[in-house]
């Protein structure tokens, strides 16, 4: 097993050609960045088209202290210009017209289509002109409900460019979480499909939608205008599934795309909006109840999507790229339209799961576009490295050059079989660490350059100054580990939560006046790489040793038996915490007194006796968000055997809960 010394270089296959091609250039660069980040970023906005230039003496102010007024951050105040703009018409200006935009690859391996940056632009137009006919105006949100299709890409942009604010959510939210957002974010536009297929499970979207606009309309929220792409009709329909789907429409209220897009005009002057005009909002779920509507901007997201890209991906020409993150996530909006395009890059947009039609899917994904850049979840390479390695192996996977990671800590039994299985140890891995809060990577290898460590985000990307706090809010220098805040912000970070700025404040800047504050912890080793421990409500106090319960779950799966795990503090009369620890054993594995004997004598030597867990459950499955992350909430609630769970709207499969009560082991106590 490596440990925190094990050090990985970038590979010459990555680094020839890159960008960025060494560690002291990465370190020039960076030091440039945060001295005179004017320049740095004036520099990379000269790339872009700005109708009104910025005014260089306004170029970046920011206030972090509460003490001193309201919290704010404005970059490129006085510029004005559109997202769309230089996404589509300055690419195809500068002669990609032609260039694929997208290979949509669908949920069958049987459909599949692309879409240049000229015919995108032109769909862009269309759409964004029917908007306008239905009253959409600059500034006006939009919610959108919709699988992983060309038009979702297409409702985003189209809204970018009359100056809208799309609010995209997650097409797996139920009607109710849809609703409260539609109503928190007063959209009186909807743009959905009537479905789509994720394996062989169909999922009717504009039913969920109609549920969501009633209870809109029951909250005295009217929507008026719903959009709906006919998809379904399209496609190939998994095995055995039944073809007929009738989809309900309000006359009045709801058009089909078809009916009104293609017959709109495909052009359509962009509308110049001020630099830190809003761009887009996107929900993420609070630690108390109600979601937090993030808001992004123009300008500084723009930038902050593009150079990231470029940089993290070390994206060239004739790349092919591919992130397999949902739209409905922040990783989608960053990584799969806004940072892609920026770049006039071709990508891979895949509507599918990774089991279907089997677990090589990805892999053949991969192979048949000869893809260069794979974005993807930690829980995702996970569930993949329980089969055979053959899956991975039957595939030519020699086009990839830069493996990503996002979404949690990565452990380093995973990290390594996708170094060696999927990279074939010719790859870099970039295990980026960042937030929907924080509109891109903040902490992250860059794979020409810097040096790697399985588990460890390694370092801050460009214009970002990390620092480590103590409970006492005093800065830790060199090794140690503390709260990750920031005391200065890039272009990308969140400028407010949507009608909701008190929240923002109390949120993001009031535990450490002056710094904006992730919620996560980090360590930085001995030479200098920090690694993300997790929320720091996952820290862990036993006997006054704190640990994240990240690096616990990590020493678990390293056990042959162990697929995935979970730990979470559990109240000690004397410990003040002890560890309650869920473990899913792997396909082939047992769940048994010799398995719980070698897990905890593993941690005892890995981290220290301190560390031994005090209860190992069997956990056939552990309790997940539909974007994967372990509710470790509700993980607390049955250590304690507490059946008060709270909301469980989030969880993908709420069946979990209840199977976990049941399997409380005897020695589990209250
Ligand atoms: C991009 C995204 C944010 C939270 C964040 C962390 C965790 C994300 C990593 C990570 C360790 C990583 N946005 N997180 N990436 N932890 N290493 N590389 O996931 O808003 O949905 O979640 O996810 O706890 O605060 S998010």
């Amino acid at each position: 097993m490596p440990s925190e010394k094990s050090v990985y270089e970038p590979s010459a296959h990555a680094s020839k050609g890159a960008y960025v091609t060494s560690l002291p250039q990465y370190q020039q660069m960076y030091r440039r960045s945060v001295d005179d980040p004017e320049g740095f970023w004036g520099e990379i906005a000269r790339h872009f088209h700005w109708e009104t230039p910025a005014d260089p003496a306004r170029f970046f102010r920011y206030n972090f202290d509460v003490a001193k007024g309201p919290i704010f951050t404005k970059w490129m105040d006085g510029a004005t210009t559109n997202v769309s703009y230089n996404l589509l018409d300055r690419n195809v200006r500068n002669g990609h017209g032609d260039k694929v935009a997208f290979y949509w690859e669908g949920n069958h391996p049987d459909d599949y289509s692309r879409l240049t940056y000229r015919k995108l632009l032109e769909e862009v137009c269309r759409l964004a002109n029917v908007l306008k006919s239905r009253g959409v105006q600059k500034g006006d949100r939009v919610a959108v409900y919709m699988p992983m299709i060309l038009e979702a890409v297409v409702t985003l942009l189209a809204c970018a460019r009359i100056g809208a604010v799309h609010s995209l959510v997650f097409a797996g939210f139920s009607a109710d979480s849809f609703a409260e957002r539609i109503v928190d974010c007063g959209a009186r536009v909807l743009v959905t499909a009537d479905g789509a297929w994720r394996g062989d499970k169909l999922i009717a979207l504009k039913s969920i939608c109609d549920q969501a606009m009633s209870k809109c309309a029951a909250d005295g929220h009217n929507v008026e205008t719903c959009l709906v792409i006919g998809h379904l009709g399209r496609v190939t329909s998994p095995k055995g599934a039944s073809q007929r789907h009738k989809t309900p429409m309000t006359v009045g209220r709801d058009i089909w795309w078809h009916d009104a897009v293609p017959q709109a005009s495909s052009s359509c002057y962009p509308e110049w909006v001020r630099a830190e005009d809003p761009l887009f909002m996107l929900y993420t779920s609070g630690s108390t109840g109600k979601p937090k509507g993030v808001l992004h901007t123009t300008a500084g997201y723009l930038l902050y999507a593009a150079t990231t890209f470029k940089y993290v991906f070390d994206y060239r020409p004739d790349d092919v790229y591919w992130c397999t993150a949902d739209v409905g996530w922040i990783t989608g909006h960053t990584y799969v339209v806004y940072g892609p395009l920026a770049n006039a890059a071709t990508s891979v947009l895949f509507e599918g799961t990774p089991f279907y039609p089997d677990h090589g899917r990805f892999w053949s994904v991969v192979e048949k576009y000869r893809v260069t850049q794979f974005y993807t979840a930690p829980t995702a390479i996970r569930a993949l490295m329980k089969f055979d390695e053959r899956l991975v192996k039957r595939h030519d996977l020699t086009s990839l050059r830069v493996l990503g990671s996002v979404g949690e800590p990565i452990n380093p039994e995973a990290w390594l079989w996708y170094y060696r299985v999927v990279g074939g140890e010719r790859c870099s891995i970039v295990d980026t660490f960042w937030q929907t809060e924080t509109g891109g990577h903040v902490l992250t290898p860059l794979p020409g350059a810097t040096p790697m460590k399985p588990g460890a985000a390694g370092f801050p990307f460009f214009g970002v100054e990390p620092v480590l706090l103590d409970e006492g809010g005093k800065e830790i220098i060199g090794e140690g580990e503390g709260y990750l805040v920031f005391p200065r912000p890039w272009p990308g970070l969140m400028r407010t939560l949507f009608g909701n700025h008190d929240r923002y404040e109390l949120t993001y800047f009031t535990k450490f006046p002056g710094y904006y504050c992730t919620g996560d912890g980090a360590k930085r080793d001995a030479d200098g790489f920090l690694w993300v421990t997790g929320r720091v409500d996952d820290m862990l106090n036993v006997s006054g040793h704190l640990m994240s319960t990240a690096e616990v779950e990590s020493v678990l799966t390293e056990h042959r038996g162990v697929a995935e795990a979970a730990v979470v503090a559990k109240p000690h009369p004397v410990k003040g915490e002890c560890l309650y620890c869920f473990v899913t054993v792997t396909e082939d594995g047992v769940f048994d007194e010799r398995l719980l004997r070698e897990l905890k004598q593993h941690v005892r030597e890995r981290i220290g006796p301190f560390a031994q867990p005090d209860v190992i459950q069997n956990a056939p499955a552990l309790p997940k968000t539909r974007s994967g992350k372990i509710m470790r909430r509700i993980l607390r609630k049955v250590a304690v055997n507490d059946r008060d769970v709270g909301d469980v709207s989030t969880l993908a499969d709420g069946t979990v809960v209840e199977q976990l009560f049941a399997m409380r082991p005897p020695d589990a106590a209250a």
